[in-house]
């Protein structure tokens, strides 16, 4: 072969792979010049400026364009809701904690689905305490009720040392986290219709439903807090506590850890996981409609900031990890900053965030919009929760 033609080839087969969506950039120098669409503008081009203007028009439609586009509708439509205590321990951690298992049975059309529901409630705190819920995508070992199991993914035994009780579900209960299996649950048994629709709920549309019967629990049960709910989740289960949060306003505080890609890293950077990337790894947890975005993401109607928007006037954290590039920390820390103008500008609550990223292990907390980047790997660790429930203690004057 001539020089000629091996650099024909070699060039042939780097656009395949640019093609394919294979070449993973961590280069800041590389991330395209973009603009992010408008969070004030209506699609009518009006301006939104007034609390009602942003609350009955331009919110509501960026919470439509989000389920057209990106994660596919959350049904709030079901015949009935039923909650049952399967067991309940007033002596737990010796004697300082009631540990419950609460099983959640939702029914529509004459078909149901369970969620079970893990709670450890501290029993020397004035009731209602304040709630923490995790959405655990882990498996059963990040959510041991009886304490065996010990992980800092789900550091119940410090929760419940701040005054918090400490709440978690797993995703799977909604939805499998498997691409043949996903659909089992949640979708074919109450919602077959989503399936056929090409804005239709997928799994983070499912576990973000998930959530929001946790939240039916909470607001019926006495000795939990609503108004001082804290939703968690890390990663795939960090972009459903965004979605979940910009939709239901019962959650007082809002939690994204290293949600990256889909959840709060803004799509238009392309650094680390894009949506070609992660529409291709996981067909299953987006609306069909967002593959229309992979390699093409500046015909988004909308970027990450604004789920961050939808957030306000409650509280909102997102947090990363320095190791964690592929889910891009400045992403993440960009979609709050600029989202969180929304605060400011509708609700009049001054957010001052830095424009830039800020240092490792120094977080940046203001009244209602916090943010941490942690040394570290991808994960979510006790040093992360120390943080939410620092920013939580400040934000419902508990310190
Ligand atoms: C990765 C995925 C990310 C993130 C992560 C996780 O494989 O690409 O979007 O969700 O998994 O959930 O830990």
């Amino acid at each position: 072969m001539t020089q000629f033609r091996w650099i024909a080839l070699l060039i042939c087969l780097c656009s395949f792979q640019i093609a394919q969506g294979q070449e993973t950039n961590y280069d800041e120098s590389n991330v395209p010049d973009y603009t992010l669409p408008d969070l004030f503008t209506t699609s009518e081009g009006t301006l939104a400026e007034t609390t009602n203007e942003w609350e009955f028009n331009r919110r509501v439609e960026i919470i439509e364009l989000f389920e057209e586009h990106v994660y596919g509708q959350v049904p709030d439509h079901f015949d009935s809701i039923e909650f049952s205590t399967v067991s309940s321990n007033p002596e737990a951690l010796n004697g300082s904690v009631t540990a419950r298992q609460v099983q959640i049975t939702v029914g529509r059309k004459g078909k149901s689905i369970r969620i079970g529901l893990n709670l450890l409630i501290p029993n020397d705190v004035q009731s209602p305490v304040p709630v923490t819920v995790l959405i655990n995508h882990r498996g059963p070992e990040n959510m041991d009720i009886a304490r065996q199991v010990k992980k800092d993914f789900w550091p119940a035994e410090y929760i419940v040392k701040q005054g918090y009780a400490a709440a978690v579900f797993d995703v799977e209960d909604l939805s499998d986290d498997n691409p043949e299996t996903y659909d089992e649950d949640l979708l074919k048994t109450l919602y077959p219709e989503q399936l056929e629709k090409k804005s239709g709920m997928r799994t983070i549309s499912a576990w973000a439903w998930g959530a929001m019967r946790v939240m039916d629990y909470i607001v019926r049960a006495p000795e939990l807090d609503q108004e001082r709910s804290v939703l968690v989740g890390h990663s795939r289960g960090g972009k459903t506590a965004l979605w979940a949060g910009a939709q239901d306003f019962r959650w007082a505080v809002t939690v994204s850890n290293e949600s990256g890609a889909g959840g709060a890293a803004l799509s238009r950077r392309r650094f680390g996981e894009t949506v070609q990337r992660i529409n291709s790894g996981f067909p299953y947890w987006f609306t069909p409609n967002f593959n229309t975005y992979n390699d093409n993401e500046s015909a988004l109607p909308v970027d990450q900031h604004m789920l961050i928007a939808l957030i306000a006037p409650r509280a909102v954290y997102v947090a990363s990890a320095q190791e964690d590039q592929w889910a891009d920390p400045r992403g993440e820390y960009l979609s709050l900053f600029h989202g969180s103008r929304v605060y400011q500008q509708i609700y009049g609550i001054p957010i001052f965030l830095p424009p830039e990223l800020p240092d490792e292990n120094t977080p940046v907390h203001t009244s209602h919009a916090g943010y941490h980047i942690r040394k570290g790997e991808h994960d979510l660790t006790l040093y992360d929760w120390q943080q939410f429930l620092h920013f939580s203690n400040h934000y419902f004057g508990l310190e």
